[in-house]
């Protein structure tokens, strides 16, 4: 073969390469998994702006279905947000990288007391993204006497008028709670206790929801429903006559936060989407579009104060004196699993 000819196709290949090269770098794709109604979309549609980095969004309903896709190694996401206990399972399971602080440099507007939690006590495989607590959301005009306990949710008065988390950890600790148990229970006769009561209410439930309970409780298809309280704040806002109230046995106090899983492919890239969402003008604006309570504390002074001082989004300590975060059960989450089937399937 010719000298130029071998050049010219040298240089066809080289060319190739370094186009190829560029369009990989500019093509980046971060792969997103997030809790549906979870995010403002303006602004991953900001990041891919601002970085060239293209975001690939799937949301879950629940911790458990969220687990099951990450564990089964098929979907290499790069970023997650589950809560507390599924936080602690992935840690103790190896599904979770550790983060490198020094590309965080936001997290510094952190609230202290959301870090160093049990879920994740030295602080290096997570970033609070959002906290809240777990409630009744009834409408005033339906239900007519004082809601100040998870008892209302069993009175016949309200058959068919009642929505249910379809989420087996909140719902079993609502049951829980009810018998004045602990929601992280693992006394097989109290477990034994929350299933029979609530199978003792399935009568009464219109039905277990996600995110459809908004549309239900906004459009007064149903008087009470067990909600997040970052869900009451966006209810509350579409529909006044809706009130969220934390029942005097105690709730659950969640922390959804950002985890790289193991499998991640795009690591650094994933650590940069940390961080933008940890700058307090894109903290601000995603709290204030879905009203979940932020643990940014310079985000939360640019709130509204109606939003910032609001007893649904931010309760006061005293509301929180009887809350319990969940933890991981390890084995005996399967003894959670069996009841949970027993349940759904009445
Ligand atoms: N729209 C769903 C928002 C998710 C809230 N996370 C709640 C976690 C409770 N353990």
């Amino acid at each position: 073969m010719k000298k130029s000819v071998i050049l010219s196709i040298l240089s066809v290949f080289l060319i190739t390469i370094f186009l190829g090269g560029c369009g990989s770098k500019d093509q980046t794709t971060l792969n997103v998994y997030n809790w549906g109604d979870y995010i403002d979309s303006s602004v991953i549609k900001q990041f891919e702006k601002e970085t060239g980095i293209k975001v690939n969004y799937d949301t879950f309903a629940t911790n458990e279905e969220m687990y099951v896709k990450i564990n089964k190694g098929n979907a290499s996401y790069d970023i997650a947000i589950p809560s507390d206990y599924m936080i602690e399972k992935m840690i103790k399971e190896g599904l979770v990288e550790k983060i490198d602080f020094n590309n965080i440099p936001n997290y510094q507007y952190i609230e202290d007391r959301f870090k160093n939690l049990e879920f994740d006590p030295t602080n290096e495989y997570s970033v609070p993204y959002m906290w809240g607590t777990l409630g009744i959301l009834y409408n005033k005009k339906m239900v007519d006497e004082p809601v100040d306990s998870w008892d209302i949710l069993w009175n016949p008065k309200y058959e068919k008028q009642i929505l249910m988390l379809d989420s087996q950890r909140d719902s079993l600790a609502v049951a829980l709670k009810k018998l004045n148990y602990s929601m992280n229970s693992t006394n097989d006769a109290e477990l034994e206790a929350a299933k029979n009561a609530l199978i003792e209410q399935r009568p009464l439930v219109l039905a277990y929801v996600g995110d459809e309970v908004k549309d239900k409780m906004i459009g007064e298809e149903a008087a009470l429903a067990v909600v997040w309280g970052g869900d009451a704040v966006t209810m509350h806002r579409e529909n006044p006559d809706l009130e969220y109230v934390i029942p005097k046995e105690g709730t659950n106090l969640f922390v959804d936060s950002i985890v790289i899983p193991s499998t991640a492919k795009h690591k650094a890239e994933a650590e940069k989407f940390i961080d933008f969402l940890c700058r307090t003008d894109i903290a601000f604006k995603n709290t204030d579009y879905i009203g979940y309570s932020t643990p940014h504390m310079e985000a939360r002074k640019q709130l509204d104060p109606e939003l910032a001082n609001s007893p649904i989004a931010y309760p006061e300590p005293e509301d929180l004196e009887n809350a319990e975060i969940f933890i991981d059960l390890g084995t005996y989450i399967e003894q959670y699993n069996r009841v949970w089937t027993e349940i759904k399937s009445h």
